[in-house]
């Protein structure tokens, strides 16, 4: 097969853009079609500081490279979750990464604010990826407002995109069907929240990073249940196999015709938020999500003699 662009021999065939292309063509497809979706959702501009969450999966760390290269002003916030075994690989990489492309860089400790993923897995009653991921967003949100961040960006690509999308459609779950989409507005006590990859498929962040030497940290996390979206992404796989272009065209549809409509029904259902009376984070609930499950492990862990 010969490059859709410069008749080199190709390396990257994508059916769905009914192309191929050689490395350095590729690269500037994937370029292209992050400059689209920055400039058509109005993600952020050259002048605004953004914070990048990098979890050191090819995703993040490929947001990353290609946010600096195209000259915009990124730092990384990377979480340890502090599991043992996995959590150090993964932090390895993405220092490495960092350093090796002199690209700055923030980590925050879940051990040290006191609850680390395993404790949540021994204490919370509830899926531990479902605490895991809330305290996630929470902390993505929390420094990105403290260090005065425009925006949080995070490696979200078109395949997480329409399968969470796909379920909470199952679901018809009006709250998250309103509130999903490539680029969130700030609102009081919420930092403007970008995914500056979802028009681009897992294969084609997977060659990015490929193509551009990037070590990552592909080691499943041993938590990690082989949820839903799993399953999903295989039956998007099969479907888009079939009819090249369908996912695409399933996101894109939702974004044009689908989202205002959920919003318009969520806005009807809405909660009134304010700030949580022991962290500041905003919740309807006086005392927000975080800081209950927080208190509840650290009543759990001295009932077991461990605080
Ligand atoms: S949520 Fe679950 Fe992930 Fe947290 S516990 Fe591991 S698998 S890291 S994306
Ligand atoms: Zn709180």
């Amino acid at each position: 097969m010969k490059c859709s662009r410069c008749k080199a021999t190709a390396c990257v065939s994508l059916p769905s853009h009914h192309s191929g292309f050689c490395p350095d063509c590729f690269k500037l497809f994937f370029t292209r079609q992050v400059e689209t979706a920055v400039r058509r959702e109005k993600m952020f501009t050259r002048d605004e500081r953004i914070l990048v969450a990098l979890s050191g999966g090819k995703d993040s760390l490929a947001l990353m490279l290609e946010l600096s290269s195209q000259g915009y002003d990124v730092t990384g916030l990377h979480i340890d979750l502090g599991i043992p075994d996995s959590s150090e690989k993964a932090r390895a990489k993405v220092e490495a990464f960092c350093a090796s492309r002199g690209l700055r860089l923030e980590v925050f400790e879940m051990a040290k604010w006191g609850l680390p993923i395993p404790d949540v897995k021994r204490f919370s009653t509830r899926p531990v990826c479902a605490v895991c991921g809330k305290l996630k967003r929470h902390h993505f949100n929390r420094i990105a407002l403290a260090g005065g961040y425009d925006a949080l960006a995070t490696g979200h690509n078109l395949d997480d995109e329409v399968a969470r999308l796909f379920a909470n459609t199952l679901r018809w779950d009006v709250g998250y069907l309103s509130d999903q989409g490539p680029a969130l507005p700030a609102r009081e006590g919420f930092v403007r929240k970008v995914k500056p990859l979802f028009r681009l498929s897992e294969f084609e962040t997977a060659n990015y990073a490929f193509l551009q030497g990037i070590e990552i940290h592909s080691d499943p996390c041993p938590y990690a249940s082989g949820a839903s979206f799993t399953g999903h992404k295989e039956l998007w796989g099969e479907l888009e196999h079939r009819s090249p272009g369908q996912k695409f065209q399933f996101y894109q549809g939702f974004l044009q015709r689908g989202r205002r409509a959920f919003a318009a029904l969520d806005k009807a259902e809405g909660d009134v938020l304010a700030p949580c009376t022991a962290c500041g984070s905003p919740t309807n609930a006086g005392v927000c999500s975080i800081c209950r499950i927080r208190e509840s492990i650290r009543e759990k862990k001295l009932e077991a003699g461990e605080a």
